[in-house]
């Protein structure tokens, strides 16, 4: 064949992985204080950005937290809700893929 002197070139790119969501639901029992304890804890957040993010969820009924891999925002997830539960609070944790 000849030759073109054209060279062709495929990058492979490597494949991000899917992100998920962890959310924050609303409840009419779990102190303000407690929701902004569990955000700093877990989620490294400030007292500020805490505040804000459980005032979020108490008006509108739910809030985004974060972000992460799967496996990282289920752990995350799980953690912050049963530090709830070990307190018999209903606080709950979420996670849902992000679209
Ligand atoms: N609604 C709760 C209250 O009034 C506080 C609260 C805020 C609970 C956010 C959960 O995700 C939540 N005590």
């Amino acid at each position: 064949m000849a030759e073109t002197g054209i060279k062709t070139r495929t990058r492979t790119r490597t494949a991000r992985p899917p992100l998920y969501k962890v959310m924050l639901l609303n409840d009419d029992f779990t102190p303000r204080e407690f929701v902004v304890r569990v955000l700093k804890a877990e989620f490294r957040m400030s007292e500020d950005q805490a505040l804000r993010v459980m005032v979020t969820a108490h008006t509108k009924g739910s809030c985004v937290v974060a972000v992460f891999t799967r496996e990282i925002a289920e752990d995350k997830a799980t953690r912050a809700t049963d530090m709830a539960r070990a307190q018999g609070y209903p606080l709950l944790f979420t996670t849902e893929p992000e679209t």
